[in-house]
């Protein structure tokens, strides 16, 4: 027995995807959620003179194909959701008009303001501030930027809407802030659960722009007339979700009660885990962990890790180039080539920025003194390997952050798909890996509309429904001496950041 529809926009920095999920009561097997994709759609970063930006109305319109494809498809969802990478915006004038496209955030215009702002107000006054890892694309420094130019975007801006809530805006016309997402502006106070107006006092950004938050599965407003109108549809109503995607994909884990760890693989590495409070000690300082709003009054103590974005860069210049291998034949290729031979800083800074990835990549091996990965395998397997040795880094810090131990790790979103980084992991951290579900922003946010509905009861409930629902691959660990040898010198090319 079907017992709702629910449709969900995941908006990825290299694609967009809207999914139908239903809630239906299966004899014997209990409350499951089926998933379907309606349609996908590339995003892409676009360059305009010396800056990049987002393609907003294009967004906006997939959007609107997505929800036309669902009703042509069949089907009638109760409510929707947006969710959307965090910290990038749009600020709207007077009358409620876009001012601007908005930038993405890998533009250089934030480009050693990190440092200035450090200077100004002290590293760690500005995470006690926030509770945020300081990473150069946050909202505060974009505005910063802003600030420093005299930009009159800002001074004709009358709100700011992050992405999953200006997508939300040109759907309803409602203009609204979702909290999971104002947490990952650094202007928001994780203890006071506040905007931090003092804070952006010091910096010189106006507080009048920011709307008071929302929360997971607040109610923003049915469709506005003339979107149903021009797609022939119902009024359906839009929810709040936890409309950071990382903070979607998180409600999706498909773990019970217990502590656990997680590891969000896409574009970015997110690896965390969740706390009722956030945890900001000399230690979280110091290792630069953030505490990020989540899903059912969570907070995620998480480290952003450079990601798979390494890979997408270098398979675009073969591509570019005339290369022909996919996903699958580079893999293959990384499967073959030997292991442990050169090892990089995943996230050291010239990894952060588009272009020339894979020239990058030989130089640091070159500069320190390491063999040059030369084919596309060795490159990839290159690029596996760190990444994996640098979530043991990871996970191990937060043991000794939390006090907790994990038994194994929870790996949800793409990266799920790319089995030699799974047993990459399991091996690096020598413990089992649980893979699933490859699309967990959208079930995240489909299951924050359920509780908003009234149901699943809550967060716990709905992981359940998750666990029931799709199947989980186990990696076991498959460690050597290898292993070991390769961690140690992983250890040594980071210090300099540690
Ligand atoms: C992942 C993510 C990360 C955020 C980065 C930039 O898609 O949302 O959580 O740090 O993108 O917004």
């Amino acid at each position: 027995m079907k017992l709702s529809t629910v449709l969900a926009f995941d908006l990825g920095a290299s694609s967009g995807r809207a999914l139908i999920g239903e809630m239906i009561a299966v004899e014997g097997e209990g409350l499951k959620l089926e998933v379907k994709e309606i349609h996908r759609f590339p995003n892409q970063a676009i360059h305009v003179g010396n800056h990049i930006h987002w393609d907003i109305l294009r967004l906006f319109q997939e959007v609107k194909t997505g929800i036309l494809k669902t009703y042509q498809e069949g089907y009638r969802a109760n409510t929707l959701g947006i969710d959307s990478w965090g910290v990038d915006f749009g600020l709207l004038d007077e009358s409620g008009e876009l001012l601007g496209n908005p930038y993405h955030y890998r533009d250089q215009q934030t480009n050693g303001l990190v440092e200035e702002l450090a200077e100004f107000i002290g590293v760690e006054e500005l995470y006690l501030q926030s509770g945020l890892q300081n990473m150069p694309f946050n909202t505060i420094y974009q505005l910063f930027a802003m600030v420093k130019t005299g930009s009159p975007k800002l001074d004709a801006g009358r709100d700011l809407l992050m992405i999953p809530d200006l997508i939300a805006y040109m759907l309803t016309g409602r203009k609204t802030c979702e909290y999971t997402t104002a947490t990952t502006t650094q202007l928001f106070h994780p203890v006071l659960k506040t905007w931090n107006k003092s804070l952006m006092e010091t910096v010189g950004i106006p507080s009048r722009i920011f709307i008071e938050p929302f929360m997971p599965g607040d109610r923003i407003g049915p469709l506005a007339p003339e979107v149903c109108e021009e797609l022939s549809v119902d009024p359906i109503n839009v929810i709040a979700v936890a409309t950071h995607d990382t903070a979607s994909a998180i409600a999706a884990v498909p773990a019970g009660e217990d502590p656990f760890a997680y590891l969000v693989c896409g574009t970015w590495s997110l690896l965390g885990t969740e706390l009722s409070e956030p945890l900001l000690s000399p230690q979280t300082i110091k290792w630069a962990y953030s505490n990020e709003g989540g899903a059912g009054n969570t907070f995620q103590l998480l480290k952003n890790i450079m990601g798979l974005w390494i890979v997408q860069e270098c398979k675009r210049e073969w591509e570019e180039r005339g290369g022909t291998s996919d996903y699958p034949g580079l893999m293959r290729q990384a499967r073959a080539a030997p292991a442990f031979q050169a090892l990089i800083d995943p996230d050291d800074s010239q990894f952060y920025t588009p272009h020339g990835m894979v020239d990058k990549i030989r130089s640091y091996c070159r500069k320190t003194w390491q063999k040059e990965p030369v084919t596309e395998g060795e490159i990839i397997r290159c690029v596996l390997e760190s990444l994996s040795l640098r979530y043991r880094h990871t996970l191990e810090q937060l043991e000794k952050l939390t006090g907790r131990s994990f038994s194994g790790l929870h790996l949800v979103g793409g990266g799920v798909q790319n089995g030699l980084l799974c047993q990459l992991t399991a091996n690096a951290i020598g413990r089992q890996v649980w893979a699933g579900p490859v699309e967990a922003s959208a079930i995240g946010n489909m299951l924050v509309q359920l509780i908003a509905s009234g149901l699943c009861r809550d967060l716990n409930e709905a992981r359940f429904l998750v666990k029931n629902s799709f199947p989980l691959m186990v990696y076991e660990a498959q460690g050597d001496l290898l292993q070991e040898e390769a961690y140690e010198r992983f250890k040594k090319l980071i210090q300099k950041i540690d």
